[in-house]
């Protein structure tokens, strides 16, 4: 016979989670959720609190993309819902597999004016694959299931379940929840025939790997394929990382020369938007490969475009190969890598004052280490961090995908603390992302989550402000204070930092910082007059 558990809400849903994987819960307090904290104080559960709600939703979300298993959020009701909207909907376009359990007003006197009394669901049902009210404590690991099942079936993605206050606060007797299978997709044979064959056939084929190559598991499988065809690999997102930059088919740099001469190219897990100019390339053929059959593509018409396991896909292409001899090809996108080599070597060691953003890289991946996980949240300041910096293992980098929203970083930060305490941790912020969650480094000091800092201090909104000229030829509600000291909140908050404006002065500081054992901001002044060419950025 199963084994029974006794208790309340939080102890069920709590036993249920722990069962998918669960391992530590971000939350901020309030009463409705109290059950849970009960049980994960009974327990031993990890809890890492903060002071914005965004915060605790990216963190979980930053677990799940990095761990490849569900982070969960505990959000009270009513407002600390609605402050979870932002972090829900990212990880809706990140396809990370995030669990929001909320707090809800008792069900029993529903319509009176309790506190904080609202449906959640019509607010987040668009934006998470399952949304749910559990009616009953006794429904709630079986709700946390299927809650857990939906949010781990590819395409990946948030759940959300709340509990009413007598949901939450009573108690039920249960079997002891277990986790129920996630189903495996098998794409269609004669689609991934179709696929195998083009690439078979191809002269000039790139592929292009992001995040669900990675969230499925699929790297391995990618460098399999990638070198049984003979393949160069790009990559973004999650993806960044998946061949080391030594690998002989890892291109980054090249990226524009590639899907301009290729007259194939494959996009693997990771959808075909603005990012991949919408999936056009030209005369190139266009195969597309996703983990679920509404990842296909409406706007465009792929060649092929088997779905399924990304594991079996590109294992499966892997058996396509002919032994064609790529060499010409691949000649010709590792000049065009070395001479965009070149040129970015160059601008690394710019040795101008204001700080070119270029040099702040430079010197940064003279320090990070090859498993050193780096996030990014801001505007040309990221841009650059994307052109200069070259994740080495799969699963280090950190962007907040294309919903673009700012303000992911302290809470992708104390997700990647939380999931390496032993790896160095390193946030990029532009000064005008740095505002929307600076303050959760008090968290970060208080919980002894130490990470390292970077702002790209320029005093304006700099991919808003230098758009916004070039079309109107002024600007509005693009300035920040200039010279602001970010270092020295971070100061009073518990942590530390310096500032910095001469280039010479970057290696010792961000030695420091790395070296400090507290959340460091090394707030570096950089020329405002800086704008990232947006018309090469493809990524
Ligand atoms: C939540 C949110 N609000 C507004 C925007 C629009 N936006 C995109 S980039 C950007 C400017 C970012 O400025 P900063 O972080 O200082 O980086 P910089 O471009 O100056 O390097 C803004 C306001 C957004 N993406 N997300
Ligand atoms: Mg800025």
């Amino acid at each position: 016979m199963a084994e029974r558990i006794d208790g309340h809400g939080g102890v069920l849903a709590l036993a249920a989670a722990r069962a998918y994987g669960v391992r530590e819960m971000f939350t901020l307090s309030g009463g409705h959720v109290f059950p849970l904290y009960d049980a994960a104080h009974q327990t031993g559960f990890p809890i890492y609190d903060v002071r914005h709600e965004q915060s605790a939703v990216f963190a979980a979300e930053a677990v799940a993309k990095l761990q490849r298993r569900p982070g969960l959020a505990v959000l009270t009701a009513g407002p600390g819902v609605t402050n979870g909207i932002s972090g829900l909907t990212s990880a809706r376009f990140n396809g990370a597999p995030v669990l929001v359990l909320a707090g809800r007003a008792p069900q029993f006197r529903w319509g009176a004016g309790s506190l904080q009394e609202i449906d959640h669901l019509p607010l987040v049902a668009p934006i998470t694959k399952h949304a749910a009210t559990v009616g009953a404590t006794g429904q709630v690991p079986e709700a946390v299931g299927a809650a857990l099942t939906a949010a781990l079936t590819p395409h990946r993605g948030p759940a959300f379940l709340d509990l009413p206050l007598e949901v939450a606060f009573s108690t039920a007797e249960v079997d002891r929840p277990a986790a129920g299978p996630v189903p495996v997709l098998e794409p269609d044979p004669t689609e991934l025939a179709r696929a195998g064959a083009l690439l078979a056939g191809a002269q000039r084929p790139v592929i292009v790997a992001g995040s669900d190559v990675y969230s499925g598991g699929a790297v391995a499988a990618l460098r399999e394929a990638a070198e049984a065809l003979q393949v160069p690999v790009y990559t973004n997102g999650m993806g960044r990382g998946a061949l080391p930059p030594e690998h002989p088919l890892a291109f980054a740099k090249s990226r524009r020369v590639a899907l301009a001469g290729a007259d194939l190219v494959v996009v693997a897990g990771t959808p075909l938007d603005f990012r991949l100019g919408f999936g056009e390339f030209g005369d190139a053929q266009l195969v597309h490969l996703v983990d679920a059959p509404e990842q296909r593509a409406s706007h465009v018409e792929p060649a092929a475009a088997p779905a399924g396991d990304l594991r079996l896909i590109l294992s499966g292409l892997a058996d396509h190969a002919t032994g064609a001899d790529r060499s010409g090809w691949l000649d010709t996108l590792r000049a065009a890598e070395r001479e965009a080599a070149a040129r970015h070597a160059e601008e690394m060691a710019a040795g101008t004052e204001p700080i070119r953003p270029a040099r702040v890289y430079g010197e940064l991946r003279r320090i990070l280490d090859r498993d050193a996980v780096t996030i990014g949240d801001g505007g040309d300041f990221v841009s650059y961090a994307g052109r200069y910096l070259e994740p080495a293992t799969p699963g280090s980098w950190l962007d907040p995908g294309p919903y673009g929203c700012l303000g992911t970083g302290l809470g992708y930060a104390m997700g990647a603390r939380v999931t390496y305490p032993d790896r160095q941790v390193c946030l990029l912020l532009g000064d005008g992302a740095a505002g929307f969650s600076l303050m959760d480094v008090e968290s970060l000091v208080r919980q002894r989550l130490p990470v390292v800092i970077v702002v790209g201090n320029n005093g304006i909104w700099g991919l808003e402000k230098h758009p916004m000229r070039a079309m109107y030829g002024y600007d509005v509600a693009a300035d920040l204070q200039p010279g602001l000291r970010y270092d020295q909140v971070v100061g009073a908050l518990g942590g530390a930092g310096e500032t910095v404006a001469a280039p010479a002065e970057l290696a010792g500081a961000f030695r420091r910082a790395f070296d400090a054992g507290v959340p460091y901001l090394v707030n570096v002044l950089t020329d405002p007059a800086d704008a990232y060419p947006r018309s090469s950025n493809l990524a």
